[in-house]
């Protein structure tokens, strides 16, 4: 997959895709993310980027010459595979892991950082086929959603994850919250591991991680679960949790 990004700040851009997984698929060639900066196509000797907001009030917006011609420039940089232009911006739809899924299987993503105010609004209606909103709240620049975007779409290149079963079970790949994780030692003065994970009996195993992920999203996230049809073995599990929860919080015993 071929990623470039068009952004007044290469740097910051390269190195958060240089490090971690994301560097490591980049080395194993799985992924490539390319930095292009709008300032290297302005043609006046200033060498400007941005201009005032028209209709006056606070802010500068990025002008549609410098910006264009870096995304041209990134496109053909991409042979002619079939690319896809996102901006990152508050006004876009907000991202999520089927979204992320999604995008992970296309050949050539290219993503427009704004700065200042944004981007001129002719360039996005000329040249972005989807706007993509990390969180509702406003940054200085869209590079940490493009890092945020990089980051969730690098790691499920096929190849990426040394044990791409870890992806499977991911938080919201089936759109629950993840169960807890434990690593030795098994007794610390934090408390134990618990004992259905020291059993050895994977059944079991995978009955207790999905009950806490269940019940973890009913307690943390329960839009999330409105969201989906529960099975019957799930419904169970949940009821399950909730009744322990329930009782435990009543201070009951934990029933044996
Ligand atoms: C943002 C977000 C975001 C808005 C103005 C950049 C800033 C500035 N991007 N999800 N939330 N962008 O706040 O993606 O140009």
């Amino acid at each position: 997959m071929r990623i470039d990004v068009i952004t007044l700040f290469p740097d910051f851009v390269r190195s958060c895709a240089a490090v971690g997984v994301v560097g490591r698929a980049q080395e194993r060639e799985l992924l490539s993310v390319t930095a292009w900066n709008p300032r290297d196509f302005a043609t006046d000797s200033y060498r400007t980027v941005d201009g005032r907001t028209c209709g006056g009030g606070p802010g500068m917006v990025m002008l549609i010459a410098p910006t264009r011609e870096a995304i041209v420039a990134a496109r053909k940089a991409g042979s002619g595979s079939k690319s896809r232009t996102i901006y990152l911006s508050p006004q876009g739809s907000r991202l999520t892991q089927a979204k992320v899924a999604e995008l992970a299987r296309e050949d050539h993503l290219i993503l427009l950082c704004g700065r200042y105010e944004g981007v001129d609004e002719r360039l996005i209606a000329a040249e972005v086929d989807e706007e993509i909103s990390i969180g509702d709240y406003v940054l200085s620049g869209g590079e940490l959603g493009a890092a945020v975007l990089i980051d969730a779409i690098g790691r499920l290149q096929d190849g990426a994850l040394n044990d791409a079963a870890s992806a499977e079970q991911d938080s919201f790949s089936d759109g629950l919250l993840d169960c807890p994780h434990y690593a030795r030692p098994m007794v610390d003065e934090l408390g134990a591991v618990p004992d259905v994970l020291q059993s050895g009996n994977h059944a079991m195993i995978r009955r207790w991680r999905l009950k806490q992920s269940l019940g973890r999203t009913w307690l943390r996230r329960p839009d999330l679960l409105a969201r989906r049809e529960l099975g019957s073995q799930a419904r169970t599990l949940l009821e399950e949790f909730r009744r322990e929860w329930l009782a435990a919080r009543a201070g009951d015993k934990p029933e044996a």
